[in-house]
């Protein structure tokens, strides 16, 4: 019996969703259509048709049960920001930064791409919370997309059900987003094990609150509740009612004295984030609980400290350099029901991939399913490939972590891969400092992107590729989120960089588990405990405030992650006035003064 047979069933009548299901079925023309109800039966049947169709491997339940590894086009391994389009009504609302399309041509331009292009599959209808479902920072949508891999997936990263339903039956707004792999198969055709296309556009409709994704399997391209809604359509959202949609961490951090502090993170993508948050702190005493890995929601509340939301249930996250002395609760929380993507094969069936362990294993299937060894001189994994897990199967997940009303923020991290230039760790004056420090983020280039790895680009707030409106008008938000934030309750602001190097090359920092040393200093700071150094730049510690007991970070190393060089700052400075210039007049007054007054302490310091 065809999967479509076995789980359609009565759900709420909703007439709107199911207008515009019936609307896109028109278009597509699916064979099938399958109401996804978001139960673990449902899950498994899926799972066993695409093992039976040479979608999926099973992995040898002994070492990784209920998992499987997924083999992707290899030239659909990772976000395609050059096909990625912001269709707002004026083109000033998405410039400078993305990619704008006029919505009203895009569409003619999707419509025959999408038009029959579902024929042949099944097409799923997929209803989501991002966040708790009813919760008040939480928001609804749905997505229909034509690959199994992706349903599978949405069941993994957000809230899927039919509670949903329910919500958008009561008129609750609701996000459109339709998917599809651009892939029909004509009758008889045989199907391939990753269907895409090259042609490929992930297309956002920040008024009509719609999503629009052609030729990508790829996740942030077909996840769609992700970068698309949680991120680019939220932050819209977020600018029209207050607050904040953001590429952040989220973590408690709890202090040898028991007491509990919050912390978000922005790194760019594939710069740590998922490895601070599920930090083990090597410091005794600390202790350190998840609650998101890679976006969160944040909201001024009425007692006006910043209360935030990780509006995920699950990791999609970066595999290779995930071993047990980097992020061993990373490696716990993949013990099972698991789907990896792009990592190495093991003759006993189970994955790997680059440092997962010291030593690679003799014989493996590399990501793209070729023979491989040691010496075969090229990496056994993709360096962007991924695991997808449930957040509940992380060892030090909060047990409130998905609380309706979110937790209160007592720091803002800012973060970047820097191999130069910015210390390991620098305090923000004031909101607006921080603000600045925001906005200048620069990065080395990752894998989690097409394009030049390790090439230095501006990503302000690690939102480059996810802000969906102008970024002028989202650097004045966040000022203005400040205002809202009673003085003494705001978080405080810091810039972190765990990937300064030395002139060998090597990192200065050792980083990961010793990063606590960073937080612990920052906590410290937020309680008032320690003083800081001031410096053109921001508030520096004082080495002995550094808790450095137990590891062995020769003086050296320190000075240089602490180096503060006015003449690369100068530059430093000239960049960021370069990059502010590509704005259109449209950074707020505040961030140009911070600029001026960041080269006055330079001139004069
Ligand atoms: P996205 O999921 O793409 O948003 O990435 P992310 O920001 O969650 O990055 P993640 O934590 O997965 O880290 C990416 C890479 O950076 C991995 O290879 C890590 O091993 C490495 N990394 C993370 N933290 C550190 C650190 O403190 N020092 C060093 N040297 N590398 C780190
Ligand atoms: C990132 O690239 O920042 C990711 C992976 O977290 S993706 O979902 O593809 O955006
Ligand atoms: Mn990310």
């Amino acid at each position: 019996m065809a999967i479509a047979e076995t789980f359609t069933h009565a759900a709420p009548a909703t007439t709107a969703l199911e207008d515009w299901v019936d609307e896109i079925a028109g278009l597509t023309q699916p064979d099938r259509i399958h109401w996804v109800d978001g139960s673990p039966r449902e899950n498994e049947v899926l799972l066993h048709e695409m093992v039976t169709e040479g979608k999926l491997i099973k992995l040898n339940p002994e070492w990784r049960p209920g998992s499987y590894l997924a083999r992707s086009h290899p030239s659909d391994v990772a976000r395609t920001e050059a096909r990625t389009f912001i269709a707002s009504e004026s083109e000033t609302d998405a410039g400078p930064t993305n990619n704008w399309a006029d919505p009203v041509a895009i569409r003619e331009t999707l419509k025959p791409l999408f038009a029959g292009s579902m024929r042949g599959r099944t097409m799923y209808v997929v209803p989501f919370s991002m966040g708790p479902v009813g919760g008040p920072l939480s928001q609804i949508g749905v997505q229909i997309t034509d690959s199994a891999y992706a349903v599978t997936s949405i069941g993994i990263m957000t809230r899927v059900g039919d509670e949903v339903r329910q919500l958008i039956a009561e008129g609750q707004p609701w996000v459109k987003t339709v998917h599809s792999v651009g892939a029909p198969l004509v009758p008889g055709a045989q199907d391939v094990a990753w269907p895409c296309n090259d042609e490929k556009y992930i297309v956002h409709f920040p008024e009509a609150l719609e999503v629009w994704s052609y030729g990508s399997g790829y996740g942030g391209n077909a996840i769609l509740a992700k970068k698309c809604f949680a991120l680019r359509i939220a932050s819209v959202i977020g600018r029209d009612e207050g607050w904040l949609a953001e590429h952040m961490l989220l973590i408690r951090v709890i202090s040898p004295e028991g007491k509990a502090y919050h912390v978000a993170a922005a790194f760019p993508s594939a710069c740590g984030k998922t490895n601070l948050a599920m930090l083990r702190p090597t410091i005794p005493g600390w202790r350190v609980e998840t609650l998101g890995d890679d976006i969160a929601w944040l909201r001024p509340g009425e007692d006006g400290r910043l209360w935030a939301i990780n509006p995920e249930a699950g990791f999609f996250g970066v595999a290779p350099g995930t071993g047990d002395e980097t992020n061993v609760a990373a490696v716990e929380t993949l013990w099972g029901n698991t789907i990896f993507t792009n990592v190495a094969l093991r003759p006993d069936g189970d994955v790997w991939w680059e440092g997962l362990t010291r030593e690679a294993p003799p014989h493996l299937t590399d990501w793209e399913g070729n023979p491989w060894t040691p010496d075969s001189g090229r990496p056994a994994a993709h360096p962007n490939s991924r695991f997808t897990v449930s957040a509940s199967q992380c060892p030090q997940i909060a047990d409130d972590w998905d609380a309706p009303e979110g937790v209160p923020i007592d720091a803002i991290l800012f973060g970047g891969r820097r191999a130069t230039n910015v210390p390991l760790v620098v305090e923000a004056a004031d909101w607006s400092q921080g603000v600045f420090m925001g906005s200048n983020i620069s990065s080395e280039r990752t894998a989690a992107a097409e394009g030049t790895v390790g090439e230095l680009r501006r990503d302000p707030f690690a939102m480059l590729p996810f802000c969906g409106y102008n970024m002028g008008d989202y650097f004045a938000h966040w000022l203005n989120i400040g205002q809202q934030l009673w003085f003494d309750r705001a978080p405080r602001i810091f810039q972190v960089n765990w990937f300064r190097k030395g002139e060998d090359g090597g990192f200065l920092w050792p980083g990961f588990g010793e990063n606590s040393r960073v937080i612990d200093w920052i906590i410290r700071r937020v309680e008032g405990e320690v003083g800081a150094v001031a410096s053109p730049i921001g508030r520096l510690p004082r080495i002995e405030d550094l808790n450095l007991e137990g590891i062995d970070v020769p003086k050296a190393n320190l000075d240089a992650l602490f180096a503060i060089d006015t003449e690369s700052w100068q530059k430093e400075a000239d960049l960021t006035e370069e990059f502010y210039a590509t704005f259109e007049g449209t950074v707020p007054a505040a961030l140009r003064a911070e600029l001026a007054s960041l080269r006055y302490r330079l001139k004069y310091a």
